[in-house]
């Protein structure tokens, strides 16, 4: 019986609610991999996680795809977010709840916090008049716009065209906190993640804010405000109030008071504004407390192209999943990319990663040391001697490896965390070439007992701290290994293999990819 690290405590991690208006792309695959890896290695950590993951129905857009489809906007939400759901099936993505913002506990939790805002004295009614992306569902000012070639205004900072809008909305006062964000940001400078993005939100608050439209007139996919059924909510009001409604905001106060503040909001770089300016501003208002941390992951691209339909290069996550596998797709996206910058992929990266980090490095490692075990010592662990020091030093390693990951995980440096792994794996392929076990198991099988039981320990431990990158395979080789399946969480690192404890026959767990 082990004293856990989480000991229990409870921990909200979230995902960004994805625009249900087409397909899902890799890069919403990628956020669920990455927020999904995070999720588990709590778990596994001893922390009582609670992972929300979902789709966020409202909005114009939506309502436009709809229109240009010819289909209820309701149908078009329901069928799309129900691919966005698979998807996350498919991935193994272990959330606990997949909230749509149509479901009627949304709708309730909507207008408790708009009420909650009203009641502050934080909303207003007036006329708007300026900018829409509707691509964005963001308001501009006009000197955030320009005119580009073709005569249209667009957004300066992505070019994206917008429409002319004017209509009588409800405004959130947003001026109002300005320097209550400032100081969010100095005396909290964990809440936004990666330090770049900081420094982002902070110059665009320091630039001054002005009042924000949250409410719309012209069209009716969204939440009705309360008491004015002629406006609905601007979309962002309710898609960030999902955060409280998974969590039972506001009539579960029980679950709300465990998970609530969210420990973690995983997003993309581009809607940082909207989790660090207006959401924390929300929640100061809704006299709410403050999730701890934001963090923004970069954009992935096609051979460094990005995506889009027009240029054809959209990679849809199942052909690669159905191509390379489920674990391997994981490992490639966690590995290759630094978590928190843009990254790139190919096939080639893809099938490189596989064959020398999975296959080679890993594979091979635990396929020569099981197939040997079984072979010198009839498929049992064997019974270690003294460690020489080369043996010792390299056990330290691996029983230092969980702290070593834990710091990177909990600054969300996945693929820093990875790259400990591999690099103690670098070390025994390094060691077992060195101490040739197959040559010493013709002159003294004791000391080979010795060399193969020091690499099996290492491939244990680097494969349960592998569990929340390869859950699936992972889990595989710690059969092979006949580790106990109820014994798999980190507390176990500290274990060690039981001489004499007969294993399965071996079955390579990462075969090389073959085109
Ligand atoms: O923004 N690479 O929805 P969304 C990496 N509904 N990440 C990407 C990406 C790419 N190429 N493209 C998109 C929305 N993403 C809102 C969120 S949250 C209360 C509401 C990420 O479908 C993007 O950054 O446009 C975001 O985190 C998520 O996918 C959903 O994007």
């Amino acid at each position: 019986v082990h004293a856990s690290h989480g000991a229990g405590e409870p921990c909200y991690i979230t995902t960004a609610i994805a625009y249900p208006n087409g397909a899902p792309h890799i890069g919403h695959a990628y956020e669920y991999i990455s927020t999904d890896a995070l999720a588990r290695f709590k778990r596994l950590d001893g922390y009582d996680v609670r992972f929300l993951t979902g789709t966020d129905v409202h909005g114009q857009k939506m309502q436009q795809t709809a229109e240009a489809e010819g289909i209820p906007t309701a149908d078009l939400a329901k069928r799309n977010s129900d691919r966005f759901q698979a998807l996350q099936e498919r991935l193994g993505s272990s959330f606990d709840r997949f909230i749509r913002t149509s479901d009627t506990d949304h709708q309730r939790a909507s207008e408790a916090i708009w009420q909650r805002m009203s009641d502050a004295g934080d909303i207003y009614l007036d006329t708007y008049s300026g900018w829409y992306d509707v691509r964005d569902e963001t308001f501009y000012a006009e000197a955030d716009t320009t005119i580009d070639d073709a005569g249209n205004r667009v957004a300066t900072e992505n070019g994206h065209v917008l429409t002319w809008t004017e209509e009588e909305t409800y405004f959130f006062r947003l001026s109002a906190y300005q320097d209550k964000l400032l100081e969010l940001y100095e005396t909290h400078p964990e809440y936004v993640g990666p330090d770049v993005r900081r420094n982002e939100v902070v110059s665009f608050v320091k630039g001054g804010l002005t009042d924000l439209s949250i409410s719309r007139t012209t069209f009716d996919w969204g939440v009705p405000v309360p008491g004015h059924p002629d406006h609905v909510m601007y979309v962002w009001v309710d898609a960030l109030t999902n955060y409280l409604t998974g969590v039972g905001f506001p009539d579960d106060t029980a679950t709300f008071d465990r998970y609530w503040p969210a420990d973690l909001h995983i997003i993309g770089k581009d809607i940082i504004r909207f989790h660090c300016v207006y959401w924390p501003a929300f929640l100061m208002s809704a006299g709410i407390e403050l999730p701890k941390r934001v963090f923004a992951h970069g954009f992935l691209f096609n051979k460094g192209e990005k995506m889009s339909k027009s240029v054809g290069n959209v990679v849809d996550p199942d052909n690669l999943i159905d191509e390379y596998g489920l674990d391997p797709v994981r490992y490639f996206f966690l590995r290759e990319v630094s978590y928190g910058q843009d990254g790139s992929y190919s096939t080639d990266a893809i099938v490189s990663r596989i064959n020398a980090d999975l296959s080679n490095e890993f594979g091979n490692l635990a396929q020569r040391s099981l197939s040997m075990i079984g072979k010198y010592f009839d498929g049992a662990i064997p019974t270690p001697g003294a460690y020489t020091a080369d043996d010792a030093a390299l056990l330290e390693k691996a029983a230092g490896l969980l702290s070593r990951v834990r710091d990177q995980f909990d600054v969300q440096a996945i693929h820093l965390g990875i790259e400990a792994l591999w690099s103690v794996l670098g070390d025994t392929n390094r060691y077992i070439s060195s101490q040739e076990p197959w040559k010493l198991a013709k002159t003294d099988l004791d000391r080979t007992a010795t060399v193969l039981y020091v690499c099996a320990e290492v491939v244990r431990i680097v494969a349960l701290l592998a569990q929340p990158v390869m859950p699936e395979s992972t889990n595989r080789l710690l059969d092979l290994l006949a580790v106990d399946p109820d014994d798999r969480q980190f507390t176990a690192v500290t274990d060690s293999l039981v001489a004499g404890t007969p294993l399965p026959k071996p079955t390579p767990i990462f075969p090389r990819y073959e085109a």
